[in-house]
């Protein structure tokens, strides 16, 4: 069983967690998000920060194979290789072009498009 932490409220790709959304319903793997509450510190807990030392989402639990892996982008590499390695990209230059709009989406697009989704009343 996949177990993925996301915010509680919060749509389901408004965050993060929700290029790992994404990507599941993709994969179509069965998955079962777990919720918390950002407002009441369940991200800050004791108990969430074993998982997760940085107290963030999204956080993977893969009960299969006794796996916590965080980090969006890295989940989402682990997901594709375990289910779906061909979206990782079939050849040397195909694999190199996947990361560079991974980065690029990461380090350049993930801050200005969240500030829209956040500003923008049909996200809500
Ligand atoms: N680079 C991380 C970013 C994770 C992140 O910033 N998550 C936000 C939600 S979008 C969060 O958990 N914020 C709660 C906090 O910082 O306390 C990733 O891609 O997984």
């Amino acid at each position: 069983m996949l177990k993925i932490y996301a915010p509680l409220g919060a749509p389901l790709i408004s965050s993060s967690a929700g290029r790992c959304f994404l990507l599941l319903e993709e994969l179509g793997v069965n998955y079962e998000p777990v919720f918390i509450d950002f407002k009441k510190g369940e991200n800050k807990t004791e108990e969430y920060l074993k998982l997760n030392p940085n107290g963030k989402i999204p956080t993977l639990i893969d009960t299969e194979e006794n796996f916590v892996l965080w980090e969006s982008m890295a989940i989402n590499n682990y997901l594709c290789e375990k289910y779906k390695p061909e979206l990782l990209g079939e050849n040397l230059k195909e694999r190199a072009i996947i990361n560079q709009w991974n980065y690029w989406i990461i380090s350049e697009y993930q801050v200005p498009i969240v500030q829209v989704i956040n500003t923008n009343e049909i996200f809500t």
